[in-house]
């Protein structure tokens, strides 16, 4: 039996799809390890049909006899749900109901945001770090960063993780090579369909993806709308939408800013890198460091990338406006 001190893990939604396809993967130790011993906290709102799910749910992970599952807190409160905890991971949030506006659903996702923003300020570790999937995770990771006074703005962040992971299986398949040789290909921007999947810097087996590929055409007309819809593809298809790949990336997700020297896309607080609005969470390439990450900001980019990269930038700002009122 490990030595090592639990780690606390929040997640909302606990409930709900991806909750489903992502707890048991967490008890497992594949997102912090083999050895690591976890205590998971689980978020669902506070009314019977989501808290009685949610007892089954904790039900299932207790028969699967997990040796690194400590122990489960279930509760409708969030201030329960976030006390001392390491890692928050913000799943759960209201879906686009039939006739709702884009705006409605910024606002109405918003308010959950600075609540639990608020919350995790006051109660959770020193250490804590927020990883939002929540859509639009953007801009929900920045309402609730906006609620924190104690916990800075490099301690949250929103996933842009599957995006890439979609890109790469995209490029393997065409180029007919396994995932392990296609490497440098970053997200930048919204997780929406106006991301940039920037292919000019990928590589293919250590050599120029689009040299590899050898159909710029493909790269622009199929491949970047194809990344960016992707997850409109598999609602068509499965009638519902992603949610174990949504989990499986959450994990490398977290897996990854807890390995020193992994390379991968998360949104961030931009800060102006790549010539985004200094205020919005944009996808970029962050490299994990032993007492956090730091964003690789030397990337040159084309004019196709730069105009790619402003169209998603117009987007975040857009909806920065809309919710600017929650910002306060
Ligand atoms: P589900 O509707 O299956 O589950 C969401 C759960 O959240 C429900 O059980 C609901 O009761 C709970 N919930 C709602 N408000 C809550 C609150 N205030 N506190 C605690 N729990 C609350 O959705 P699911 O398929 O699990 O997707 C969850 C979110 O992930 C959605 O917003 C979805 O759009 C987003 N996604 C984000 C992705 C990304 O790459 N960033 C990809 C997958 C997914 O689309």
């Amino acid at each position: 039996m490990s030595t090592k001190k639990p780690i606390r893990v929040a997640v909302t939604g606990a409930a709900g799809n991806i909750g489903y396809a992502l707890l048991f993967r967490i008890a497992s130790g594949a997102m912090l390890g083999p050895d690591q011993p976890v205590i998971l906290q689980l978020l669902e709102i506070p009314v019977e049909g989501p808290q009685k799910a949610l007892k089954g749910v904790a039900m299932e992970l207790e028969d699967c006899a997990f040796p690194l599952l400590q122990d489960m807190i279930l509760t409708g409160d969030a201030e329960v749900a976030f006390k001392d905890v390491n890692w928050a991971l913000l799943v759960g949030s209201k879906p686009r109901g039939p006739g709702m506006e884009r705006a409605d659903l910024l606002k109405d996702n918003g308010k959950i945001f600075i609540a639990q923003g608020q919350a995790i300020d006051k109660v959770a570790a020193d250490d804590a770090r927020v990883a939002v999937v929540g859509n639009p995770c953007n801009t929900n990771v920045m309402i609730a960063a906006a609620q924190a006074k104690r916990l800075s703005a490099d301690r949250f962040t929103a996933m842009v993780r599957l995006d890439e992971n979609r890109g790469r299986a995209q490029l393997a398949k065409k180029a007919g090579v396994s995932i392990n040789e296609v490497s440098d290909l970053y997200i930048y921007g919204n997780h929406s369909p106006t991301m940039f999947a920037d292919f000019t810097h990928t590589k293919i087996g250590g050599k120029a993806a689009a040299d590899v590929i050898g159909d710029e055409a493909w790269l622009k007309t199929d491949f970047l709308p194809a990344v960016g819809k992707r997850g409109a593809a598999i609602i068509e298809a499965r009638g519902v939408s992603s949610a174990a790949s949504a989990a499986n990336a959450l994990i490398d997700h977290v897996r990854d800013l807890t390995t020193v020297g992994k390379v991968h896309s998360v949104a961030v607080k931009s800060e102006g890198r790549y010539g985004f609005n200094p205020d919005v969470w944009a996808g970029m390439p962050v490299k994990t460091t032993a007492t956090g990450h730091e964003v690789i900001d030397s990337y040159e980019m084309d004019d196709f990338a730069k105009s790619k990269i402003a169209l998603t930038n117009d987007e975040l700002v857009g909806e920065r406006e809309t919710i600017k009122d929650l910002l306060a």
